[in-house]
């Protein structure tokens, strides 16, 4: 019901001070007038503040009580208690279909057809980083590899702890980052996806996964301190390093499509045991020395090794029964060995015309 029929029903039968109840009806038909005119939220939320805000009509209504007996207090009082839900109920629906009407609009003006072509815009191109992420996962699963996922922010426990970091171990000296007040850590590396894989699944296990991960570096031509890696891991009876560097073989030769040079040097990983750094010739000077690769002719692309018993515990594996290996690559570097990219700098500045030289053949490949 309208509030000012409401009101001129009150107001006839009401019993009240003239002087009081006249005030009630011109309120409410001011009320109606302001209501009527208020078209967006904005404008609903100043007749709120007008009638029921703490210094509104309604608030001073309740204020002039105080002069009144007590009988007429009572009887004034609850008319005004009347009016002020009234209001408030008439305020409640309106600002339901202004905040519809809002939205409605809001999704009318935003709304664009995604499928149109881009007009006197140019198409957008995949990264670099992203072409050599889904080719390698196109590679993994080909050999019957899940492709898992982890967090950026992570805990102490899934960075370090778990994978044999002891808490002052030297190791971590290595792997610098940004702490959050927490506690909590941008990742340094993706072996955590390790464990969190681990958890998730039972043996036979064969899992990779790729991300961004943080350290505090010294940029140069192949330092980057947001960087990326593919993690991964294969954990059954009878696994050995034969498994490992066959995989890394196949990985490697399917990647750059011909076969490559590569030599294991011994490497410490904590987590693994033993464990190996793997190179490759590089393939920007031909092995004769350049910026990229230190002047060595050899590019470290990856630290791997046979999974140390403390990790698969952590992991819910028995390692009396089970033994796996894991490798983790910079996949930046291995975008710049593939695309003759002399400096990991230029994956990053976000040069949109470096981008695209890259991408031309997948730009409109949808994954
Ligand atoms: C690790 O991060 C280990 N988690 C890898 C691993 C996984 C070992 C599983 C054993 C088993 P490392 O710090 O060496 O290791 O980094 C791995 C690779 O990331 C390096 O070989 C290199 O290719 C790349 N990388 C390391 N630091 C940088 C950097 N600052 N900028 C660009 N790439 C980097």
């Amino acid at each position: 019901m309208p509030l000012s029929e409401n009101w001129t029903y009150k107001s006839h039968h009401s019993p009240y001070k003239p002087n009081m109840t006249d005030k009630l009806a011109p309120i409410a038909a001011a009320f109606q007038e302001a209501l009527s005119q208020a078209t967006h939220t904005k404008e609903l939320e100043a007749v709120k503040v007008r009638f029921l805000g703490k210094k509104g009509e309604i608030q001073a209504l309740l204020v002039g009580l105080k002069d009144l007996s007590g009988e007429e207090k009572a009887q004034v009082g609850k008319g005004i208690n009347e009016l002020k839900q009234s209001l408030t109920q008439e305020i409640a629906n309106a600002e339901a279909r202004l905040v519809a009407q809002e939205e409605q609009a809001a999704l009318a003006s935003s709304w664009i057809d995604v499928t149109l072509n881009p007009q006197g815009q140019e198409a957008g191109s995949l990264h670099p980083i992203t072409l050599v992420h889904q080719r390698l996962e196109e590679i993994f699963e080909a050999m019957g590899f899940l492709i898992l996922d982890g967090p950026h922010v992570e805990t102490d426990y899934y960075n370090f702890e778990a994978l044999n970091f002891d808490p002052h171990h030297p190791a971590r000296d290595m792997h610098d980052t940004f702490f959050t007040q927490g506690g909590r850590l941008l990742r340094t590396q993706t072996s955590p996806i390790q464990i969190r894989g681990m958890e998730r699944l039972k043996p036979p296990i064969r899992m990779v996964g790729t991300g961004k991960v943080f350290r505090c570096e010294r940029l140069d031509a192949s330092h980057e301190a947001c960087f990326h890696q593919i993690e991964g891991m294969m954990i059954d009876k009878g696994i050995n390093v034969g498994h490992l560097i066959h995989t890394m073989k196949v990985m490697l030769s399917e990647m750059f499509e011909k076969e490559v040079e590569v030599r294991l040097r011994p490497g410490y990983f904590p987590f693994v045991e033993p464990g190996y750094e793997l190179e490759i010739a590089c393939l920007l000077c031909g092995g004769k020395g350049c910026a990229a690769c230190k002047k060595l002719g050899w590019v470290e692309l990856l630290g791997c090794g046979m999974v140390h018993p403390n990790v698969l515990k952590a992991g819910g594996i028995d390692p009396t029964v089970y033994s796996g290996f894991a490798f983790g690559m910079g996949t930046d570097r291995l975008a710049m060995q593939r695309y003759q990219i002399n400096d990991i700098r230029h994956l990053h500045n976000g040069d949109l015309s470096f981008n695209r030289r890259f991408s031309t053949a997948s730009q409109y490949q949808v994954y």
